[in-house]
């Protein structure tokens, strides 16, 4: 082992953080730019399937919460590709692989958002399922990424509140708007939880992920942790969570669960969902009409560059 491997695996050790500056084996780079970049794009795809209701949000406070919202994932997004390019890759080449298949996004923005409802369990399950998983983030060992994650669990957490004041709203409301409410739940319930990736023996970068602290916790721990919290607060709305097996365990303090249906989630992982090739397409195309964007951007760069020369 030389004095730079050693240098890296003592930041690990003593919970120090890894910097842009310091050496890292290339291995620890790739991972964590598979794994934030993946990050980043989920952010920016995220805005699609919520992007689907700001013309139909049912009053003018209920669009400008949305509208708010949507704005912080595109925020979301720009900090994590920043992240990624501390780690010598471009947001070029990021989109690029994007747009090949080469790097994912979360398979839950490949669901479709039928109702005004979904915007509740959109805000309540995935932003929820995202909060659990990031708070865990904030210790990964890569600094940029950590700092990056503080910031955006602050705000997921007014995401989760406004996701949940929408169910609350429905749940409450008329026999019509809890059912709707319902059917959200039913629709968006499990796909929430493939959120948090395999099952932990199908997880082929937990090892390595874990003993270079990229990641704290295993995605059953993390996707059990998310369960407990999110039942007591379905009986609170008064809906039903679509397991008839869901049941609290008095031994190991923890809902138990029916098996998921894992052939569904690497259907969708492989780009077989319902709204896969949708949000691949709309994303190509925004890209692709908004390149005059770019190309000005550039362009003055260049001429403010050459007048400060
Ligand atoms: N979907 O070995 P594993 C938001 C892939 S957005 C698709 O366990 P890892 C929001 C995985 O990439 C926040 N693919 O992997 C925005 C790997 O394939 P590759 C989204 C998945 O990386 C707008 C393979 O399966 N959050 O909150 O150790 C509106 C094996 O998995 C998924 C993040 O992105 C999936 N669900 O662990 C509202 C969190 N799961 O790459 C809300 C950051 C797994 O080898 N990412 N795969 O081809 C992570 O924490 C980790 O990457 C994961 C997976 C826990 C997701």
């Amino acid at each position: 082992m030389d004095k730079f491997e050693k240098a890296f695996n003592d930041i690990i050790e003593k919970d120090l953080k890894v910097e842009p500056r310091d050496w890292m084996p290339e291995k620890y780079r790739k991972t964590l730019i598979r794994q934030v970049s993946q990050h980043a794009h989920s952010e920016i795809i995220g805005m699609q399937p919520e992007g689907n209701w700001l013309l139909r949000a049912p009053s003018l406070r209920s669009k400008q919460v949305l509208l708010a919202k949507i704005q912080d994932e595109a925020g979301h997004g720009l900090y994590l590709y920043s992240v990624a390019e501390t780690l010598g890759i471009t947001r070029q080449e990021m989109n690029a692989q994007l747009h090949s298949g080469e790097a994912k996004y979360s398979s839950i923005f490949n669901y479709p958002t039928l109702t005004w409802a979904d915007m509740g369990a959109v805000g309540w399950l995935v932003d929820g399922a995202a909060i659990v998983n990031q708070v865990s983030l904030q210790r990964t060992s890569y600094g940029p990424y950590s700092r990056g994650m503080v910031r955006i669990c602050k705000e997921e957490s007014f995401h989760q509140r406004q996701g949940y004041e929408i169910m609350v709203q429905m749940a409450f409301g008329t026999p019509e708007q809890k059912e709707m409410a319902q059917d959200a739940l039913n629709r968006f319930w499990e796909p929430a939880l493939m959120m948090f990736g395999p099952h932990d023996a199908d997880s082929v970068h937990k090892g390595q992920s874990m003993a270079w602290k990229i990641k704290r916790e295993s995605n059953d721990h993390l996707r059990q942790r998310f369960i407990d919290r999110t039942v007591p607060q379905a009986e609170f709305l008064g809906l039903t969570i679509p397991d008839e097996n869901l049941k609290f365990n008095e031994e190991t303090g923890h809902y138990d669960h029916s098996p998921f249906n894992w052939d569904e989630f690497w259907n969708v992982v492989n780009g077989n969902g319902p709204c896969n090739e949708q949000r691949l397409d709309h994303h190509k195309k925004a890209h692709h009409d908004n390149a005059w964007v770019r190309e000005a951007a550039a362009a003055y760069a260049a001429k403010t560059e050459t007048i400060v020369a």
